[in-house]
């Protein structure tokens, strides 16, 4: 251990502690830029730099081991004065539009600027012009306010090893830039948004689409019906000013009708039919022997790295096209016939935690319907911001119900939003379909939590299964390694691109924290068990759309609009 002196304040931190660890330890606030919590360190900003006693340099506290008997000064005149230098060097080169960003009162170089009274720069703005990278459906880059804190480079590469993002030239004129192309499109980036996460400032951002939701809502011709994808509700409340999981679900219903949707309908309907079609795909490729093992294909980041890095395997995807899919194919198909609606009117919304359903709404193949099968994607944030564009007290709203026939859900829907779920919410139902017996405990918790890899041998009457699950890319890889190299002992396996699941999405408010994933996780875990049904197969609606339009899983419609192929 090593006892050092912060501020005056004593602490005893463990040896190889930096300053900024030990700092945390003392409760002295260290600001930082470059630093991110689940990233190795850059120290590249120097924006923690601190005044450490007998040494002429200032140390970044970030990178700085303490020793015994270290005495650090964090806010001394000298260490403030190179703090307001480099942020003014930094503010010389970034646009002063902050009224119009997208990070505005949500950056953290804006919050840093603040925080050190840096009111006259003297230093010439400098910015370049570069053009923004609009070339995805999905992700803008800015490159202008771009910090060159190098985090976006760390979450692709590291977190997600896509290396879609890298750092061209030196010095003054360094860039990040897309690897492969002059834009994202022609780079292998996968649309996750993971590097939105990681972006202090405005950067990188979701391809923002509030107007054209303004527009569908004012045209008197358009009939606005949304879908909510599970990992939504959780951490909708946080955009709002609630905590994590705080907002009731008809509570946001209730929201969702006050911005002007006229159908309220949810992605977790047809996340329980997923199940029925992909629980049956398992089931006919472990009778029959197609290929094992089977890949979920739900997350649309986990179809393009798949698609981008493991063409050769894409055989093993289900063919079931994603809960967001399946439901845009059948609102303008079943929903409007049930309705007696036009499903010219129809306008599809969803609302997704992820920046990848914005590009796979726009796959050309995706408009089974006769239309395009989902008009918009608006991710949680965007939605966040509607809802206070729209000046709604969500404490004064009275609660709203979903609408009929494509609303109903089962807890085992609700759980496809955490890493893990769509695998324990599809044994939930193939258990009960191969042994013909209740499955009295639903609760398969090897699939839960926030380890990379989770695996597990089921036994299904004697009938053994080896599943695994994998979240965030790098540990898809792994796994997918492994069945490249005929080593995967596995017959199905559950990869979500994101850490955590969809609940630490790109699109879903901003987070560092694997704490904070795994807050919203635990909030699923307690709506799961709030519901009367748990199990897919038991709901009534997607009965009933068996029973009037499907006649079966795996059938000839539910091939027609449930299922797709995929792009080497
Ligand atoms: Fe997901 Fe989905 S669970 S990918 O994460 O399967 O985004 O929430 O909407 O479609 O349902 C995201 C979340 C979805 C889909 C569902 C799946």
């Amino acid at each position: 251990m090593a006892n050092v002196t912060i501020d005056g304040i004593q602490v005893s931190v463990p040896d190889g502690s930096t300053i900024l660890q030990a700092a945390q330890v003392a409760g002295v606030h260290v600001p930082t830029l470059c630093y991110h919590p689940d990233q190795a360190i850059k120290a590249n900003c120097r924006i923690c730099v601190c005044e450490v006693e007998g040494q002429r340099l200032l140390q970044a506290a970030c990178s700085q081991p303490v020793y015994d008997g270290m005495v650090i000064k964090t806010h001394s005149p000298k260490v403030i004065e190179a703090r307001k230098t480099i942020l003014e060097l930094i503010l010389a080169h970034h646009p002063q539009d902050c009224l119009g960003c997208i990070r505005n009162q949500n950056c953290e170089l804006q919050a840093l600027a603040e925080e050190y009274a840096i009111r006259d720069n003297p230093f010439e703005q400098m910015v370049r012009g570069l053009p923004k990278d609009t070339s995805t459906p999905s992700i803008v880059r800015d490159p202008d306010k771009c910090v060159l804190c190098r985090r976006c480079i760390s979450a692709c590469s590291v977190t997600q090893t896509v290396n879609a993002l890298g750092i061209e030239n030196r010095g003054n004129h360094a860039m990040v830039v897309p690897s492969l192309g002059k834009d994202l499109i022609e780079s292998p980036c996968v649309m996750c948004g993971q590097c939105i996460h990681a972006c202090p400032v405005g950067a990188i951002s979701e391809k923002e689409q509030i107007d054209e939701f303004l527009a569908a809502v004012a045209d008197p011709d358009k009939i606005v019906v949304t879908q909510i994808a599970p990992a939504v509700r959780t951490a909708i409340g946080e955009e709002v000013g609630m905590a994590t999981g705080e907002m009731p679900m008809e509570v946001f219903v209730a929201g969702l009708r006050q911005i002007g949707f006229d159908y309220v309908l949810h992605t977790n309907f047809t996340a329980d039919l997923t199940i029925m079609e992909e629980g049956n795909e398992l089931l006919k490729r472990l009778k029959e022997g197609g290929k094992l093992p089977m890949f979920t294909s739900c997350s649309p980041g986990w179809i393009n790295f798949c698609e981008t890095f493991y063409p050769d395997l894409l055989e093993h995807l289900s063919t079931c096209k994603s809960p967001q899919q399946m439901f845009g194919a059948l609102v303008k198909t079943y929903w409007a016939q049930k309705m007696g609606i036009d499903p010219s009117k129809i306008y599809s919304v969803s609302i997704m935690p992820c920046t990848a359903k914005k590009f796979e709404a726009s796959r050309p193949e995706m408009k089974d319907s006769g239309y395009r099968d989902v008009d918009l994607v608006l991710t949680t944030r965007e939605v966040g911001r509607l809802f206070r564009m729209a000046g709604i007290d969500f404490k004064t709203l009275t609660p709203s119900k979903f609408d009929s026939w494509m609303g109903a859900y089962t807890g085992a829907a609700v759980i496809f939003g955490a890493t893990g779920g769509v695998m324990e919410a599809a044994l939930r139902t193939v258990y009960e379909v191969v042994t013909g017996k209740t499955l009295e405990d639903v609760n398969f918790t090897f699939a839960r939590g926030m380890e990379g890899i989770k695996e597990a041998e089921i036994d299904l009457d004697g009938t053994k299964v080896k599943v695994a699950i994998g979240h965030g890319l790098a540990n898809a890889r792994k796994l997918m390694d492994q069945v490249r190299a005929g080593q995967s002992p596995y017959h199905f396996i559950e990869i979500m691109a994101c850490p955590g699941g969809c609940i630490g999405g790109g699109g879903q408010p901003l987070t560092k924290t694997n704490a904070k994933r795994a807050e919203r996780i635990d909030s699923i875990y307690v709506e799961d068990e709030s519901l009367p049904i748990r199990k897919s197969h038991e709901n009534p609606e997607v009965k009933i759309l068996y029973e009037e339009f499907l006649h079966e899983p795996l059938g000839h419609k539910s091939h027609e609009l449930l299922h797709t192929h995929y792009h080497p």
